[in-house]
């Protein structure tokens, strides 16, 4: 149901061009919310996943590592709820980058809780987090109370955001959520991330543009969701009733589907979409793309969010994979 004009929400989504950003800003805007977008400068303006809503969406010119844009950001939206989704997000890079990925990841996210205490300690706060913080798993599937074993500077830079999070909600009674979401993925992710790479990849060769796609380890293990569903449970977060929130501590939930796949079957069911079996001969193993440490085996227990939110995913691998393929095979196609 659409909100009433008079009661229209307010909220702040940082990172709103990114893929998670994008498909949020769709779902509030959908809800009846006045919704406000932070983004970097740049000479040029990357709204490719925002283009469709950009006349809905304020924009706010600001960055996470400037303190003084967030609570600039902050005054000009004045929101109900923000949702940190800006970030430093492929893993890859974030050794070469550890720094800067710490500053955006970590720092970041702090300067984004001072403001919002000290602005309003009443706005609903999310905060992006990451099965990453898993890493080196301790326990399968991992849970809400899974210990944690970071394996990269990314991974470190979001279990420091993390836990200053938690703080905030403890030391000043701020309404802080931090959603624990694991590998999601939609039409909309970045052609480095593996999935995308993937389907993108096998477009090219059911259109004759690429032979081969080169790829790092086949062995790593995820539990891959679609991004869509994965907004809808952020939201959920943030609605909960606030002295249920404080008293019974359900402040942090596992976002998964449950399920763990391989990239080769990742990659196996992407080629059968389009009809081909052997799709080893279109696959080489390139060292570029592996990490120097990798996180193998990831899945976790939605049970929390399905009791608590009453959310569930909705959508399978499979279709994911299929709304993927085909619509990189029309991109591909212009
Ligand atoms: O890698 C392996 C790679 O880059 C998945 C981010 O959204 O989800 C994402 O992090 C797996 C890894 O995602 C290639 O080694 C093999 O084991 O798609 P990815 P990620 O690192 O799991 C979490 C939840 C986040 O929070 C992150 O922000 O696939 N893999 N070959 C490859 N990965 C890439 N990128 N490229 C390859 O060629």
């Amino acid at each position: 149901m659409k909100l009433k004009n008079k009661t229209k929400k307010r909220a702040l989504i940082t990172g709103v061009n990114g893929m998670d950003g994008s498909h949020l800003a769709d779902f509030l805007l959908q809800k009846g919310y006045e919704v406000f977008g932070l983004e970097r400068r740049s000479s040029v303006l990357n709204r490719t996943n925002t283009a469709h809503i950009q006349d809905q969406i304020k924009f706010i010119t600001g960055d996470m590592t400037d303190k003084n844009s967030l609570q600039r950001a902050l005054k000009i939206s004045n929101p109900d709820e923000v949702y940190n989704l800006a970030a430093q997000s492929f893993v890859g890079s974030s050794w070469t980058l550890a720094e800067q990925t710490t500053k955006v990841n970590s720092l970041g996210t702090l300067y984004l809780l001072e403001a919002i205490k000290d602005f309003n300690d009443q706005i609903r706060f999310y905060q992006a987090s990451t099965s990453e913080m898993f890493g080196k798993v301790v326990e399968r599937p991992q849970r809400e109370v899974t210990p944690f074993y970071p394996r990269s500077p990314y991974a470190v830079s979001k279990l420091y955001a993390h836990w200053m999070t938690k703080n905030f909600r403890e030391s000043y009674g701020i309404y802080a959520c931090c959603g624990i979401l694991f590998n999601h993925e939609s039409e909309r992710r970045g052609k480095e991330f593996v999935t995308r790479k993937i389907t993108d990849g096998v477009a090219k060769i059911v259109l004759g543009i690429e032979d081969k796609i080169a790829l790092g380890n086949l062995d790593a293990k995820r539990d891959w969701g679609y991004a869509p569903d994965y907004v809808e449970a952020m939201w959920l977060m943030l609605q909960q009733d606030r002295d249920s929130f404080f008293k019974n501590k359900v402040g942090d939930f596992i976002v998964a589907t449950g399920k763990c796949h391989s990239v080769r079957q990742f990659l196996e069911y992407s080629f059968q979409h389009v009809g081909i079996s052997n799709w080893q001969d279109y696959v080489v193993q390139d060292p570029r793309f592996m990490r120097p440490a990798e996180v193998d085996y990831l899945q976790g227990d939605p049970t929390k969010a399905k009791q608590v939110l009453g959310w569930e995913p909705k959508t399978s691998l499979n279709e994911m994979i299929s709304k993927m393929i085909d619509n990189d095979i029309r991109l591909n196609s212009k």
